[in-house]
């Protein structure tokens, strides 16, 4: 007879926090938001254990989704400045995702590999398109138009008069030549770099190798940007913090690969991650890397699946089945879990665990976060950190389009399970020997454009820094011993919401009398 679960499948909008004694040294700059990422011993009578002794953790519990319209290398590097993790995403050639680890690994902060690059004999059209694209003006001109080819040139918006100078001009006979641009030589430091800029009165130096290859680009505005970053993710040598997706298909040839990049680590990405191709997947990088091999499974939305997971060796277990805001597996299959259902049973398991064995398996929360006070929820639940596709999507550092639809800027937002990802691995059960999606479990959609990551962010961060000082917490552990949850009923939620006045908007303002 099949199992009926006396509890409904509950969410985060269905809870508040009930506030605790603030103390006076409760105060957001006070907070500590560091978070394991990675599973460690500890001794079961310390509870919760000190985060610390993971061997990796994040100073802000936010990492991005491994998603092809949040998760490449430019959120990458933005997300780890700022303290989070971000998973590059999977669903793309070995080559190409390696390729964006070690972008992000080879990142120097103000040094900025370049995106937008030509060969000479590129037309302006070529250049006016690839600026619309990537967003960015200055487009060096290589020989081979890759962002290390010999630098031939510097074209930027200054070289040419749209809708005067014919489009189908060589930017060569555009662009300011190489024999008349100032550059740097490659190993000068930020410093230095920052001298001949202001020296020159330039807004961008290009950083060379003794071939005349181009190394970086170092633009005038990233002056001080390094003093602005003190929650920085970075490894042993300084280098920023990047995680990669993977799928339980291609694991012998993916994961060498990344590692091979230097991922710090790995997930494999799947929306129903209680399988024996995940254990199969993990095994194979602890048996090939040992300790050095990080690896987070999932997703699973329970006890069960959550314990297979950690018994095969994950470092971390992912949760959130149908949460996802482009997620339509629930309407598709019928499966899934309200997220907070799922959270609040998968960190009791993870709990009587750690308490049965001393080892602490950290939990993230995947998807279904709309609101920023349901971060803070999530943590209150127990999750160690959490991950978010929609709201990364939305900034500039993400991959998709900024296109304008009803006089409002949006960015393109797709799920992994839309025929526009294809993501085939990530819903495959084996078997068909077919390697495409037999239906869709996911939306191509646009979200609401919203800036910088880090101007968000830190809006985001200063409301779970509020809370927890309502809740009286200095740190996470703090915050899931002694937060207090209710379940609100649809009339409170409603009392929550502005009610009973008319907002105080463009429409309602009173004319003249
Ligand atoms: P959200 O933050 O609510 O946008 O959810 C992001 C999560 O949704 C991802 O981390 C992933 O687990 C899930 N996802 C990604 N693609 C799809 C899909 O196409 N169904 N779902």
């Amino acid at each position: 007879m099949a199992l009926i679960y006396d509890e409904p499948s509950r969410t985060f909008g269905e809870y508040l926090l009930i506030p605790n004694l603030t103390t006076k040294q409760c105060t957001p700059a006070n907070v500590d938001l560091l978070a394991p990422v990675a599973r460690f011993k500890a001794d079961p009578g310390e509870f919760p254990p000190d985060p610390r002794k993971s061997p990796l953790t994040i100073n802000v519990p936010i990492t991005s989704a491994m998603m092809q319209s949040v998760s490449g290398a430019e959120l990458g590097i933005a997300l780890a400045r700022v303290g989070g993790l971000s998973f590059i995403f999977g669903s793309q050639s070995i080559e190409s995702e390696a390729e964006m680890v070690r972008q992000v690994k080879n990142y120097k902060a103000g040094f900025v590999v370049s995106d937008s690059n030509l060969r000479p004999d590129a037309r302006l059209a070529d250049a006016l398109a690839l600026t619309r694209r990537t967003g960015h003006s200055t487009v060096a001109i290589t020989d081979d138009g890759t962002p290390t080819g010999r630098l031939q040139g510097i074209l930027t918006s200054r070289d040419y008069r749209i809708g005067h100078t014919p489009l189908d001009t060589a930017v060569r006979d555009l662009m300011t030549p190489f024999e008349a641009i100032h550059s740097g030589r490659a190993g000068i430091t930020l410093q230095q770099a920052n001298e001949l800029i202001w020296k020159h009165k330039l807004n961008c130096l290009p950083i060379i190798d003794a071939q005349q290859r181009l190394v970086y680009l170092v633009f005038r505005k990233d002056h001080d940007a390094h003093q602005e970053h003190p929650l920085e993710n970075v490894d042993k040598e300084k280098r920023l913090v990047i995680g990669a997706g993977i799928n339980s298909r291609d694991f012998t040839e993916r994961v060498p690969a990344l590692m091979e990049a230097g991922a710090d680590v790995l997930c494999i990405d799947s929306s129903d991650g209680y399988s024996e191709w995940q254990r199969d997947t993990i095994e194979f990088v602890k048996s090939r890397y040992g300790s050095r091999g990080l690896v987070g499974a999932g997703n699973v939305v329970d006890r069960e699946g959550f314990l297979y997971l950690v018994e095969s060796g994950a470092d971390f277990v992912k949760v959130g089945i149908g949460g996802g805001s482009i997620c339509i597996t629930r309407e598709q299959k019928g499966i899934g879990r309200g997220q907070a259902s799922a959270v609040i049973e998968v960190a009791r398991a993870r709990d009587e665990y750690f308490r049965k064995t001393g080892h602490y398996v950290p939990i993230c929360s995947d998807g279904g976060i709309s609101q920023d006070y349901h971060v803070t929820l999530a943590l209150a639940m127990g999750a160690d950190f959490v991950m978010m596709g929609r709201y990364f999507a939305r900034f500039d550092e993400a991959p998709g389009r900024k296109v304008r639809i009803n006089n409002q800027t949006m960015k393109e937002y797709w799920g992994e399970g839309s025929n526009r990802a294809r993501n085939w691995q990530r819903y495959d059960h084996g078997g068909s020997g077919k390697s495409q999606l037999e239906f869709e479990e996911g939306v191509d959609s646009y979200v609401p454009y919203a800036g910088k990551l880090k101007d968000n962010l830190d809006v985001t961060l200063a409301k779970v820094r509020s809370t927890m000082c309502n809740c009286g917490s200095l740190n996470l552990r703090e915050l899931y011993q002694r937060a207090r949850l209710t379940v609100a009923s649809s009339v409170s939620i409603h009392e929550g919401g502005v009610h009973d006045v008319i907002p105080r908007d463009m429409r309602s303002v009173p004319s003249e009398t």
